[in-house]
């Protein structure tokens, strides 16, 4: 690890728990510290060391842009002469609140909070207020931010309850969210048997993105929706990363699934802190102050956000924008399988649009237990071999890698070629 980096590192534990902000980006999953960031633009990221870094993680999806995208930069300039935050309303909020209920199908109104974890944890309040019921439904390996009721994990035996994921989160509440295998809409149904007019909601992230990427199965989503129908179940997606990012419209528009709230963050804030959540006007109005369900927010709709999350929307209107991004993922991904091919190393790759995963092993991926059956200490190996060739991969084989506008045919043959070395050296090493 670079100096520089190492040195602030060892003051960071000092002060901040683990060094880090948040804990993936300290690098345990694949044992290696973290890299300080001085400044990114592009498709590149520079260390304090100043070497120069292709970037996938791409701040863990709102980059699709790339980073320092001119026109986003300049909005955020033009907001910055106004202030920084009023704690009022403004017109910013009311145009990203106007593109998102354009945009994404389900949604007729919106309200903004500041991160993924605040709006998931919100659409799970309303959910239950809305229902008058408190169970939930979730999936094993989908990651909803960290408030209690997503912080579960499954209990011993199929559609049992949930224990706490954490120290810290209560028994009592954790045995209300019930969390079952992604795919499996047998297990699904066994526990609305059982629990039906007690579930208040399922959610889920359409498609995974936080066990590596997992594509939902033909009619799981449609079974999901079917269920949940029938029986006075809220279904939530989770499109915190999806959302903006497989289409404009997110999942929902692509598997043309109309959920009842969705969750959102990520892409919406253009690189600044932004999450929402939103959809049928009935349930939405039960929010306060329109209803009696509270939640709130100091920054939400904070103006510079607003402003990054508007001109970042707006260039996502040109269609054309998701084709090339297709294009560029279509080459970037083709490319590693290939590599890997030469290099005789078996991988598998799930990938939806622009974001996507490497997976180290043959059988397909197609749920957290499939995830867990790969290599993961092969991922961790490929993860340094290409950090060491410049080339930077999220640091746990548990996340998705994300291409940008930014990403062109040059970087990402350079990546390919480093991946073609990092599989020959893993070849050589099994
Ligand atoms: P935040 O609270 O981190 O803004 O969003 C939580 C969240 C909710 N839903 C989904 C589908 C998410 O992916 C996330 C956050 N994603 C992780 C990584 N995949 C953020 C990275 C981190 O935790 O540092």
């Amino acid at each position: 690890m670079a100096d520089r980096s190492r040195e602030l590192f060892l003051r960071a534990k000092e002060i901040i728990p683990g060094g880090v902000n948040s804990p993936v980006r300290a690098g345990r999953a694949v044992g290696v510290d973290p890299l300080f960031i001085q400044r990114a633009d592009g498709c590149y990221l520079w260390d304090m060391e100043g070497k120069r870094y292709i970037d996938y993680v791409c701040s863990w999806g709102p980059m699709i842009l790339g980073h320092r995208h001119p026109e986003v930069i300049q909005a955020i300039s033009d907001a910055l002469d106004n202030g920084t935050s009023y704690g009022a309303p403004t017109d910013l909020e009311l145009n990203l609140a106007k593109m998102i209920v354009e945009t994404v199908p389900s949604v007729e109104m919106v309200r903004m909070v500041n991160s993924g974890t605040e709006a998931t944890m919100s659409a799970i309040r309303l959910a239950r207020g809305f229902t008058g019921r408190n169970k939930l439904i979730k999936f094993d390996g989908c990651y909803h931010g960290h408030n209690d009721s997503c912080l579960v994990t499954a209990g011993s035996g199929l559609a049992t309850f949930g224990i706490p994921d954490s120290p810290g989160v209560p028994a009592d509440l954790a045995k209300l969210t019930i969390s079952l295998p992604f795919n499996n809409l047998k297990a699904v149904g066994l526990t609305v048997e059982k629990f039906g007019d007690q579930i208040a909601a399922i959610i889920i992230e359409p498609i995974a993105g936080n066990m590596g990427v997992v594509l939902p199965e033909e009619g799981f989503l449609e079974g999901l929706r079917k269920i949940t129908k029938e029986n006075g179940i809220l279904l939530i997606f989770d499109e915190v990363i999806t959302g903006f990012r497989v289409s404009p419209g997110g999942a929902q528009e692509l598997y043309n699934i109309m959920p009842d709230l969705t969750c959102l963050g990520k892409i919406i804030g253009g690189g600044l802190p932004v999450g929402a959540y939103g959809g049928r006007r009935d349930i939405m109005k039960r929010i306060a102050p329109d209803g009696n369900i509270y939640q709130a927010g100091t920054l939400s709709g904070n103006p510079l956000a607003m402003a990054a999350g508007v001109t970042t929307l707006m260039i996502l209107k040109n269609k054309e924008i998701y084709a090339k991004l297709e294009e560029k993922s279509r080459f970037l991904f083709s490319g590693l399988i290939d590599a890997a091919k030469r290099a005789g190393v078996d991988i598998v790759i799930n990938r939806v649009g622009s974001m996507g995963s490497v997976f180290f092993g043959k059988k397909p991926v197609f749920d957290f237990a499939s995830v867990k059956e790969t290599e993961t200490s092969k991922y961790s190996s490929f993860y340094r071999e290409m950090l060491a060739q410049r080339i930077y991969l999220a640091p746990s084989p548990f996340e998705a890698l994300f291409v940008s506008l930014a990403h062109n045919k040059e970087t990402m043959k350079k990546t390919i070629d480093s991946a073609f070395n990092s599989f020959k050296k893993l070849g050589s090493m099994q």
